[in-house]
């Protein structure tokens, strides 16, 4: 039993919610039982409750308290500026949970009702994203879908059960637009892991990895690596993005991202502790592409990684592959058996991005010396190793056509991104797709400019059906790439209604129309 604390006390004490609701010294379950109030799954505290508690700061009023006590918080997360020590002498400022980085992991139980009070220690609203799980609006963490914002100096208590099991991760879903200290440009991630009821196996030990850039800086154009992604350009998609280019009243190139820190867990390679091995053993690797705009690639010389799970779902088959792509918020669990002594660079295949800190140090046991990188050869990356095979996926009910494209610096120089002709408009949120629950979806996702994008569906997983051109089924994500000029097919079913955010994770694209939203009718 823990005491409130005393923001919190001024926020309940403010409302009078402390007198109305009689929980003291109760477990949480009877808690609820006693606010009269039945919480089914995924849901959250009462809106009397959460209502108050969610607009509350702390800052603006001040009562005095003894003795009342309320349920405690799993976990407690404040918004904060924070310094992150990414090499000795090269210590980077910028918006942190807990004033670390990566933020606290964060481990639920799947099903397992849970509580998380989080702070918003800075001067601007926030939004608290729970990426990956299939929870309500009213938590979720979207402004666009109408979560509540976590006002400036306020504070909001999130009640609700995770799920599903698996590698997820938590972040800021602001907009950041051209200020690089907002949104994911900053230090505002963590990882989830959600314990699945039975245990994965195979493997004698975790380690989890965030990988992330820092110091941001704007460019005008610059190319994203994308041979690395198997499937072929589509003809009529590389005309239509041609014929916007050549058609743009501007040619100056859109401003893209670059970045001049890349770091796991906080640390540039070399710097921070080696993660010590020994023979035999089998790591598994929880891995979290953290970054704003970035897609990562992963190597260990001499090893395989052995992916068992994409996003958090296990695949249907595990498959052993060289290298690990990681699109913008992607996360991949992969075993990593240990059979080749030595010291080694696991580290990005960018040479610059490596050298600037994208990598982490394996050490074997009774191992010295320089740290060793070895290039591997060139690899596809390919969905569809890690699916059912020969099997395809169930027929969708409805399939809905999306248009992916680009009009060239037309944002005050940044690139506007549209879907089926029309940017995202922050300000009438209006839901440009309707679903039916229970009805099966497919979104067939056709990419008119050369960009990858990452697409992410929140509060739903999807199923890849078709991508690269090859059909597939049972991998199950939240986040997928879709290559520059492709299409990509992917189904999902429609049952949690509330409104449903899509977007593509690049806070550059994002931010600058690349969005939509479902509704369920
Ligand atoms: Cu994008």
């Amino acid at each position: 039993m823990l005491y409130l604390n005393a923001g919190l006390v001024r926020c309940l004490q403010v409302s009078g919610f402390i007198k109305s609701l009689k929980f003291i010294a109760m477990d949480r379950r009877k808690f609820i039982q006693s606010a009269g109030v039945a919480i089914p799954v995924a849901t959250v505290l009462p809106a009397t409750a959460i209502g108050l508690l969610t607009s509350c700061n702390p800052a603006t009023k001040s009562v005095a308290t003894t003795g009342a006590k309320y349920p405690p918080a799993d976990y407690t997360i404040h918004i904060k500026i924070g310094l992150v020590e990414v090499a000795p002498q090269h210590i980077i400022s910028t918006t942190t949970y807990n004033g670390q980085f990566p933020g606290p992991l964060l481990r639920f139980k799947e099903g397992e009702q849970t509580i998380v009070d989080i702070y918003n220690d800075t001067d601007s609203p926030e939004q608290f994203h729970w990426h990956g799980q299939f929870i309500p609006v009213s938590v979720d963490g979207s402004a666009e879908e109408g979560t509540p914002y976590i006002p400036a100096h306020g504070m909001r208590r999130e009640v609700f059960v995770p799920k599903p099991a698996g590698l997820r991760f938590y972040h800021t879903h602001t907009v950041a637009g051209a200020d690089l200290s907002a949104g994911q440009y900053s230090g505002q991630v963590g990882a989830v892991y959600i314990e699945p009821k039975n245990k994965l196996t195979g493997y004698d030990r975790e380690e989890f990895l965030m990988l992330k850039e820092f110091e941001p800086y704007f460019m005008r154009g610059g190319d994203m690596a994308s041979d690395f992604l198997s499937g072929k350009m589509q003809p009529e998609l590389m005309a239509m993005g041609e014929k916007a280019e050549k058609d743009a009243p501007i040619k100056l190139k859109g401003y893209e991202v670059g970045y001049k820190t890349f770091t796991i867990n906080g640390k540039q390679l070399g710097h921070g502790e080696p993660i010590k091995v020994k023979p035999g053993e089998r790591v598994l690797f929880h891995i979290v592409n953290g970054s704003g705009s970035e897609i990562r690639s992963l190597a260990l010389p001499g090893h395989t990684f052995k992916v068992i799970a994409l996003d958090g779902f296990p695949v249907p088959t595990p498959a052993e592959v060289p290298v690990l792509w990681i699109g913008t918020a992607e996360r991949i669990s992969a075993i990593v058996e240990m059979k080749h002594p030595g010291v080694w660079v696991m580290g990005d295949l960018a040479d610059d991005d490596r050298a600037n800190g994208m990598g982490t140090i394996i050490q074997y046991e009774g191992q010295t010396g320089k740290p060793q990188w070895v290039a591997p050869k060139p690899f596809t990356w390919d969905y569809t190793l890690f699916g059912k095979p020969n099997t395809i996926a169930p027929e969708p009910d409805e399939t809905i056509k999306m248009v992916f494209a680009k009009q060239n610096a037309a944002d005050n120089g940044f690139n506007r991104w549209t879907i089926n002709g029309a940017a995202f408009d922050m300000m009438s949120k209006t839901p440009m797709f309707h679903l039916k629950q229970g009805k099966r979806y497919r979104l067939q996702m056709h990419n008119a400019s050369d960009d990858i994008h990452p697409m992410h569906l929140h509060r739903h997983s999807f199923e890849l059906t078709k991508v690269g051109g090859k059909t597939t089924s049972g991998i199950r994500k939240d986040v997928a790439m879709l290559g520059g000029y492709q299409v990509m097919e992917v189904d999902f079913v429609a049952d949690n209604p509330g409104l449903t955010l899509m977007h593509c994770h690049m806070q550059l694209h994002m931010d600058f129309g690349f969005m939509a939203l479902f509704d369920y009718i």
